[in-house]
């Protein structure tokens, strides 16, 4: 993809910058990458940005050689992040040669990939704060697009609410961007999520679309009847139609997991207590209460809900064998920059840095 002309530096020296960013959750799920590279999504997707957990990152450019530092949760990231850290950080340097080596430090306050997101709002959260301390000023779309170069979730978690990705026409990639769809404060809904294991998955997503659309005889299926889920979203969201809602994004969950399930060899993302959760959650909506579920490539089990349900909800997801916390969060902001006054975990050393 081109990123200029529109791009352009805004001036001053490069610096250091800190950013926040929260995880999203896909209601229409993305599944699936196009051929030809640019990590542009086979489908779009219609996500919740949530509020309850958050990523915070710090990126300082030294201006000197060398490799670049990053540390996960106060430990060294491992190589596969390192070296997806390291390409976002290498497509903003085209635009400043001399920025040397980045020292980039990132923390999570829920568990790190375990089906929570986090590579959405980690990447999201890296994406901004590089942008500031590199002294540059995107687009809208070329902030997306280098999210989503560098993980297909992330640019949803550049904007807060109910988000749409779009997969997009163009051979470069440049309209497979993200777009608001409705602000956060507009549908005050709840996402209770069901945390069941928080160890990091064994196949990541992206290993899972590709064995997924390599091997599964339902991957054309998926495909084709996407783009009637993502009008039956839109249309949710925009009349806020709770059962409407919750009718097509437990079918675009189950149909994902199918997907996923008829891989071969499979690829089972559920534990019991994952059914359990799905079981509970269909019983209370026959009870009356505004609940439906979703579930990522993990074990967790997100039920969105009314404030209505909300006690409901929770009383029933915590009597559940296996269940072992809960996570109640509201819809969310999109990523922004810290101010300079603002704690943020992430960065502690590089901030004790730059202010010596
Ligand atoms: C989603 N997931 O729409 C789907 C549902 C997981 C299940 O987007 O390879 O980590 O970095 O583009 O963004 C997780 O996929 O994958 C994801 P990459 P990513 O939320």
């Amino acid at each position: 993809m081109t990123h200029s002309p529109r791009s352009s530096r805004a001036g001053g020296t490069l610096g250091q910058a800190c950013a926040v960013a929260h995880p999203n959750i896909a209601l229409v799920k993305y599944w699936g990458k196009k051929d030809g590279g640019g990590n542009r999504p086979a489908v779009g997707s219609i996500s919740m940005t949530l509020n309850g957990m958050a990523t915070q990152t710090c990126v300082r450019f030294t201006g000197s050689g060398g490799d670049d530092r990053i540390r996960l949760g106060g430990a060294e990231a491992d190589a596969n992040t390192h070296r997806r850290v390291r390409a976002l950080l290498d497509r903003l340097r085209r635009y400043v040669p001399d920025a040397g080596a980045a020292e980039v430090e990132s923390v999570n306050d829920f568990p790190t990939g375990a089906g929570l997101a986090s590579s959405a709002s980690g990447f999201a959260a890296l994406l901004v704060a590089a942008e500031a301390a590199l002294g540059l000023r995107l687009s809208e779309d070329e902030r997306s697009c280098l999210a989503r170069e560098a993980s297909g979730s992330a640019p949803r978690s550049l904007y807060g609410g109910f988000v749409e990705m779009s997969t997009g026409q163009s051979p470069d990639g440049s309209d497979a961007v993200a777009r608001p769809l409705l602000p956060p404060a507009d549908w005050p809904l709840h996402v209770v999520v069901a945390v069941i294991r928080e160890e990091e998955k064994e196949i990541g997503s992206g290993e899972g679309m590709r064995r997924s659309f390599a091997t599964s005889p339902y991957a054309a299926a998926w495909v084709s009847s996407h783009p009637a889920d993502l009008v039956e979203a839109r249309e949710a969201i925009r009349h806020h139609d709770f059962s409407r809602l919750a009718a097509v994004s437990e079918a675009s969950c189950l149909k994902m997991h199918a997907l996923a399930m008829s891989a071969r060899p499979g690829l089972l993302y559920w534990r019991g207590a994952t059914v359990e959760a799905l079981h509970e959650i269909v019983a209370l909506r026959r009870g009356g209460h505004e609940v439906f579920f979703t579930v990522d490539a993990g074990p967790q089990v997100k039920a969105v809900c009314t404030s209505e349900a909300l006690a409901a909800v929770r009383e029933r997801l915590l009597s559940i064998a296996g269940v072992r916390r809960l996570i109640v969060c509201r819809l969310g902001e999109g990523a922004r920059l810290l101010a300079p006054e603002e704690p943020c975990a992430g960065g502690r050393d590089v901030r004790r840095k730059v202010n010596q």
